[in-house]
């Protein structure tokens, strides 16, 4: 598969004959017949203005239920390779299957719609068509190979894709309509309609595909790149034919396809290597609707799809309710994607029966379109009439069979499990923290000598830039303990030495290979050729891989993404770096939604590690925070873990410890910038072979303290510095390198420990508005057990740093003085 789109034109028409069939190629789709209910009009346009045998031969083709659009693809090779398939003949489709397919879309509805009444169910209604496209995708797909499908799909026409292509059970999904189980869900779990799935599809001619529909928060299109980074994790698994056997299908509203950025995240690192899959088949399922709003307040175009065309990829606007044209569509699309491992696009073009939801009124703002909609018939009705069938005794079968299911659901005691986890997640489990759990994760100094000195090696001839060899020859001194190790050190040997115990490592992120503060150089240049040279690859044993790619310019797809690819490989050490910790902010809706959330709504985990780089060093109010005080407001429940190591042994056991751990946790790592480079802290080999990381660290003094500062991250170096030049010995420091869950046991020690102490003061860099003071205050206060709680920090601000350098550096003093001592006039 190619990443280079070779833009070679069509050698133009040459007879009238070519060039009214161009004109049908290019522009047919404006024309074409899409709209069910009629309110897409035809475009006028001359260049269709043509009469004759060859026009209409050419109009029966590209202004019929299918509009192509494809002309806009640079490749002339894939452009007549869809031209081939639009024009030649295809041969009649499973009308029985197709036929089955609706009734049981529209009457599983409407059963619902006759118990349920006044229940959400955002109902398929106007768009059945949506089974028989799926059915011809899987069942193509099914021939190309595949053996497992991702799909990923908003509310409308889920709990109808649940039952009848992930193959659940009615029993399962009525008993959440009955709410069998409330007491079980007390506090989390999640709505019918977000529910992921897991199940089996049989294809027309007998082939299974394992189906696993994602869970699915109400942010729609969140769930795009997360659908998207598990495929890519099951391909990974499955090794070179895992872009053959597991096919994603991304499912969208056209409102939220048009409108909602990460789509158009998602789409963009469809052909990136660290990031694709191969392509996804994209399924608009358009009912030309979102919620009360129409089309022209939605998009700026007269398509939805439009922002597909950002890729060399055919758009198929199909009128949903031909199905035969829509099983036709699907087919195609699903071909291309295996033709040219791109995404293809079906825009399935249909209407909404009722309002958004069941109990909402859509009479109010279309008044016209719904008087259209109430006189229009199912389309189980309108296709049994085209092709001559009688549909009435299936409608009478599926009926029955769905009462026998609601009774069943009746008599269930708890809402059954919709899906099976993979036996990959067996070894592994969240819920909360218990020591139990902990491992060492000390390595020997001979063994980091040996993983140091692959770290640094490179082939013969490789021309290694010269700033980066002088990095290379101390990074050889580090692992030999003749010099302290940095973190950047740190980080490598902690990929290294897990590679070597067969952990797969996989970090991404924008310039994560070089690393923004040209700390890492995972990935040596050579100077003469630009070649590359990855060491940890080197270090790889059993069953694991070392992958590092720098990311597009995404925070939420390429967040979502990872958080997908940690849910299908809990084995690996999934990492996401932020440039700086302050952009994480972009995926904000993939964190809340998912990192911590997932386990509580769902009961999903995932190990995601995020390296957020913080701290206050001048720079600004966008390169300062990585807002510590929002992910403390998300923990809960031992729901996520939140640390910030200040020395580079802390980082390599922190990083250990996520992977060796069976606990599947997120982890939020504040990560150094001005630190990577500080001797403060580095640390000696021996350090790395402690035990483990210690969520606090002491004071090395002797507990005779008055006052004792209680602190994390890159102020506590600046505290032993400022202690050092007033030559202080009345006060404590102690760095708390993990906030969540929150090390009470060790702080209580550390804090009766100083018995003399009159005073704790929280110090931070942030203002008071932010950083964990809010977080940490109480608890402190708590263990002070009566003695002075005080808090040294910024003044309460809007945003988290000033711009100015030296207004930074006056700020800086100020803290530093204010923690040893000294008073704000009038305090
Ligand atoms: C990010 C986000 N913004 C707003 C909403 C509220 N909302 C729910 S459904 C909906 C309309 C969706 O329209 P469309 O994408 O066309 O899908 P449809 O419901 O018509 O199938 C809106 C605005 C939401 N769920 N997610």
């Amino acid at each position: 598969m190619s990443r280079q789109h070779a833009i070679i034109d069509s050698p133009g028409p040459t007879t009238p004959k070519d060039s009214i069939w161009e004109a049908f190629r290019r522009w047919g789709y404006l024309q074409a017949d899409l709209d069910p209910l009629g309110d897409l009009q035809p475009v006028p346009l001359p260049d269709l203005d043509l009469s004759g045998p060859e026009a209409e031969a050419a109009r029966r083709v590209y202004c019929g239920s299918i509009g192509a659009e494809f002309m806009h693809i640079p490749d002339r090779d894939r452009r007549v390779w869809v031209q081939e398939r639009m024009e030649s003949e295809w041969p009649q489709p499973d009308r029985q299957r197709i036929l089955d397919l609706l009734v049981r879309a529209e009457v599983f509805e409407q059963v619902l719609q006759t118990r349920y009444l006044g229940t959400k169910r955002y109902s398929l209604e106007g768009e059945a068509g949506l089974l028989p496209l799926l059915d011809a995708i899987l069942g193509a797909a099914a021939e190309h190979g595949a053996q497992q499908a991702v799909l990923a799909m908003s509310h409308r026409g889920r709990l109808n894709v649940m039952l009848h292509i992930v193959g659940r059970n009615p029993a399962e999904i009525f008993a959440r309509f009955e709410d069998v189980s409330p007491r079980s869900v007390l506090g989390g779990g999640d709505v019918k309609y977000h529910m992921g799935a897991t199940g089996d599809f049989t294809t027309a001619d007998g082939r299974k595909i394992a189906i696993h529909l994602v869970s699915n928060p109400s942010h729609l299109e969140a769930v795009d790149p997360v659908a998207v980074g598990r495929a890519r994790a099951k391909q990974e698994r499955l090794g070179p034919s895992g872009r053959e056997q597991v096919i994603p299908i991304i499912m969208h509203g056209d409102a939220a396809f048009a409108g909602q950025g990460i789509a158009a995240e998602t789409l963009n690192m469809a052909n990136v290597e660290g990031f694709t899959v191969g392509g996804s088949v994209a399924i608009v399922v358009n009912n030309l609707i979102g919620f009360t709003t129409i089309p022209r307040d939605l998009h700026s175009s007269r398509f939805s799809s439009d922002l597909a065309k950002r890729l060399p990829v055919p758009v198929f606007h199909v009128n949903a309710e031909d199905p035969e044209a829509v099983v036709r569509a699907g087919r195609i699309a699903l071909e291309y994607r295996y033709a040219f491992g791109t995404p293809a696009v079906v825009d399935l073009i249909g209407y909404r029966r009722h309002g958004h939801s069941e109990v909402d009124d859509p009479t109010i703002t279309q008044p016209l379109r719904y008087r259209k909609i109430q006189a229009h018939p199912p389309l189980w009705q309108i296709y049994a009439g085209k092709i001559g069938a009688d549909a009435a005794p299936i409608a009478e079968r599926v009926h029955q069979e769905l009462d026998e299911a609601q009774k069943r659901a009746l008599d269930l005691e708890k809402s059954p499990p919709l899906r099976r986890l993979p036996r990959y997640w067996d070894a592994y489990r969240g819920g909360r923290y218990d020591a139990s759990l902990e491992v060492e994760t000390g390595v020997p100094s001979e063994d980091i000598a040996r993983i140091g000195e692959t770290l640094v090696s490179y082939p013969e001839g490789f021309h290694v830039h010269p700033k980066v060899k002088k990095l290379l020859d101390q990074r050889l001194e580090m692992a030999h303990g003749k010099r302290p190790l940095d973190f950047g050190m740190a980080e490598a040997l902690a990929f290294g030495s897990l590679l070597q115990q067969g952990v797969p490592v996989r970090l991404t992120g924008q310039d994560s290979r070089r690393g923004t503060f040209n700390q890492r150089h995972a990935a040596l240049i050579d100077i003469e050729n630009e070649q590359e040279s990855v060491p940890l690859v080197h270090l790889a044993a059993g069953s694991a891989w070392f992958e590092i790619y720098n990311s597009t310019l995404s925070e939420a797809a390429v967040v979502g993404f990872e958080y997908g690819f940690s849910r299908d490989y809990p084995e690996a050490l999934v990492l996401w770096e932020a440039q700086f910790g302050d952009f994480a902010n972009g995926a904000q809706t993939i964190i809340d939604q998912f990192v911590v959330a997932g386990e509580d709504k769902w009961n999903l985990l995932s190990g995601l590690v995020l390296l957020l780089p913080h701290g206050y060093e001048g720079q600004g109010p966008e390169h300062s925070s990585a807002r510590i005080e929002r992910f403390l407001q998300l923990a809960a429940r031992d729901n996520i873990q939140i640390c910030q190591p200040s020395t580079a042994a802390q980082y390599f056991h922190l990083l250990r410890r996520q992977a060796l751990r069976a606990w599947r946790k997120p982890l939020v790592v504040f990560t150094p910038k001005s630190m990577l480079r500080n001797p403060a802290a580095s640390s000696a080999l021996s350090d790395l072979a402690a035990p483990r990381f210690q969520p606090l660290i002491p004071d090395s003094g002797d507990g005779f303290a008055a006052r004792v500062l209680l602190c994390t991250g890159k102020i506590g170096h600046e505290l032993q510095a400022e202690r050092k030049r007033r030559k202080d010995s009345s006060t404590a420091i102690v760095s708390l390198e993990q906030l969540y869950p929150f090390p009470e046991k060790e702080l209580a020690v550390e804090m009766d420990r100083h018995a003399a102490a009159r005073e704790f003061v929280w110090v931070q860099e942030e203002p008071g508005n932010m950083g964990a003071v809010a977080f940490l205050l109480p608890k402190i206060e708590r263990l002070a057990r009566g003695r002075a709680v005080l808090s040294v920090k910024r003044s309460a601000s809007a945003s988290p740093a000033t711009g100015s350098a030296k207004a930074h550096e006056m700020e800086q003093k100020t803290l530093l003085a204010l923690s040893f001592g000294a008073r704000v006039p009038g305090q």
